[in-house]
């Protein structure tokens, strides 16, 4: 396919998540004993902008103490929420538009579920959330033209 000589487009993109642990009064019931927070690991555009022009799909590799660790999001919001007892890095991959011609881009997180920190005492007391977001730039250097107008008319 053609592509665009020397020239490289950036799109910027949010991804992490947050955790928050289960208060002894509203843990349901239903929950395996063990499992002590609920999280949520996406991923996004800046101020929930949409993504779908050039982000096709987002793979979520979870640990494997996880039925089915491998979830497949095919649309927007592109998270997982699950509720667990351990922290273990997420491996999530994200697949491009076809006009893209593009190989997913491939990123680990690590998913915190305790405060740390001088603050880690009265964060935990507080059953406040922990929150690991990142700020990233996807980079399409030479990008197809396809991919070039997509990324530039949207
Ligand atoms: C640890 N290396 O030992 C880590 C692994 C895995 C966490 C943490 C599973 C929940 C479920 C879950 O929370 N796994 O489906 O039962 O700390």
């Amino acid at each position: 396919e053609l592509r665009v000589r020397g020239t490289s487009i950036y799109r910027p993109i949010i991804y992490g998540s947050i955790a928050t642990p289960f208060k002894p009064d509203n843990r349901p019931s239903t929950l395996p004993p063990d499992h002590t927070h609920k999280w949520t690991v996406m991923v996004k555009g800046p101020r929930d902008s949409d993504i779908t022009h050039f982000v096709k799909k987002v793979q979520f590799k979870l640990h494997e103490t996880y039925v089915n660790p491998v979830r497949t999001i095919e649309s927007p919001p592109f998270q997982v929420t699950e509720t667990g007892w351990g922290e273990f890095e997420i491996h999530i991959k994200i697949y491009f538009v076809n006009e893209a011609a593009e190989k997913p881009c491939s990123i680990f997180h690590f998913l915190t579920l305790h405060p740390y920190g001088p603050d880690a005492e009265e964060h935990r007391a507080l059953y406040k959330p922990v929150i690991s977001m990142n700020y990233d730039e996807l980079s399409f250097p030479e990008p197809t033209e396809a991919m070039f107008n997509i990324l530039t008319t949207k």
